[in-house]
């Protein structure tokens, strides 16, 4: 696609916007405006870099397939990180994960992080104009084995895990203070029991204790913004989750944290994008882990479906984008781990657009006169509106492949770096 057949494409398109009222050059520089976060842990099947990392598959998280090319070092994942980045339109954060320190092959233990082990990654991260996200690992770990962390009935292992989340936070602060923004600091953990308990008051009760606790230490929401993620089960978590929705906005609201509402992590039915506009009457900010869930929270790719396309509505309807912070959360071993991240990411930015695209005022009005029969005839032929070609228009004016041209890069890649590294020996 030659740069003078997209730029003529686009100006077509921008008048048949114009002609159902929408202003495509506003909405373009809206989009160029959105920062995502890119989660690191597609890039390696979250295993990280402890010398004796062991097996993912401990609180409810499974990682499938065995494509070759995964990252093993942090130069390894650097460089597809690089890659990636470099094939999505716009500039970004990186979200790392604890595990994911400069340890330079040494065990140190996760309630002894310290900022100097993610050093690296500020420098890198500055090298790279990106912002850095955290967030403690609370799984694939001895003392995560039972499925219990924060909520353990055992002190010393809730002790353990409460010391881990309070180095996390130091370290998001050192992110925070060095790349001169907010830190997004997000909370997940895996507790809960595979069967109907009799007791599901203790453990929320220890939790909350627990979370008081990490939280004593206040840090500026200038460096650091904290959040809870929630979940409806999960496997070997099938009957009781202890951080369940309730509790945690329960506790968002209360000690003003911020929610973070995962795509997979509710019942197939329930829509996360009809949460937005009731929780965001009452948080002044939220945290959305974009992932799709496949009959269960089974973290495929994030593809342009319908419910990234409601999410990505409502915080447009909702003027909401500077309240909504968007971070990808999958991982699939089975495919192209570079292409996987540049498809979520894409994908992602893609809804925002369409839902830019469209005459708000207008739809609005239709609705407000109770000319239903209207507002559903317009919302089909926007549909079919040549989206396309402003897309690649973007691409194009942020120096980005337009179109399917990134997937020969992403080919390129795979046959000069990823095909080259050994497969894994275990
Ligand atoms: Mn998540």
């Amino acid at each position: 696609m030659s740069e003078s057949t997209i730029e003529k494409s686009f100006a077509v398109s921008r008048e048949r916007y114009a002609e159902v009222g929408v202003d495509v050059e506003r909405a373009l520089s809206t989009l160029k405006s959105v920062s995502l976060s890119l989660h690191c842990w597609q890039g390696d099947d979250v295993i990280g870099f402890e010398p004796a990392s062991g097996s993912l598959n401990s609180g409810g998280l499974q990682v499938t397939g065995q494509y070759p090319g995964r990252a093993r070092t942090i130069e390894e994942l650097r460089q597809d990180l690089a890659k990636a980045f470099s094939l999505i339109p716009g500039r970004h954060r990186l979200n790392l994960h604890a595990i994911y320190g400069d340890f330079g092959g040494k065990l140190v233990e996760r309630d002894s992080l310290e900022p100097d082990h993610f050093r690296s990654w500020v420098a890198w991260a500055e090298e790279m104009k990106l912002k850095l996200d955290f967030n403690p690992t609370c799984f694939a770990h001895p003392f995560a084995s039972s499925g219990w962390t924060l909520s353990h009935p055992e002190k010393k292992i809730r002790r353990f895990w409460i010391d881990h989340v309070k180095c996390c936070r130091r370290i998001a602060a050192f992110f925070g203070r060095e790349l001169r923004t907010f830190c997004l600091h997000n909370i997940w953990i895996p507790d809960g029991s595979k069967d109907a308990p009799v007791d599901r008051w203790t453990p929320r009760a220890r939790l909350k204790e627990s979370l008081d606790e990490i939280f004593e230490t206040e840090y500026s929401p200038t460096t650091i913004k904290d959040s809870l993620e929630c979940k409806l089960f999960g496997l070997g978590s099938e009957s009781y989750v202890v951080g369940s929705h309730e509790l945690y906005l329960g506790y968002a609201l209360t000690k003003r944290k911020m929610l973070c509402l995962d795509l997979g992590h509710f019942h197939p039915t329930e829509s996360v994008a009809d949460k937005l506009s009731a929780v965001l009457q009452f948080c002044p900010e939220i945290l959305l882990h974009l992932s799709r869930p496949v009959r269960w929270d089974s973290d495929h790719v994030v593809i342009l479906n319908d419910d990234l396309r409601s999410v990505a509505e409502e915080i447009v309807r909702g003027g909401a984008l500077g309240k909504v912070h968007l971070a990808t959360d999958f991982f699939d071993a089975s495919i192209n781990r570079v292409g996987a991240w540049i498809v979520g990411a894409r994908a992602t930015l893609k809804a925002l657009l369409l839902a830019l695209l469209q005459p708000l005022a207008k739809l609005i009005e239709l609705e407000k006169n109770g000319d239903f029969f209207g507002r559903l005839a317009l919302l089909e032929e926007l549909k079919t509106l040549p989206a396309g070609a402003i897309w690649d228009y973007h691409c194009l004016s942020l120096d980005v492949p337009p179109g399917s041209e990134w997937l020969k890069e992403v080919a390129l890649y795979e046959k000069s770096v990823l095909s080259r590294r050994q497969p894994d020996q275990d």
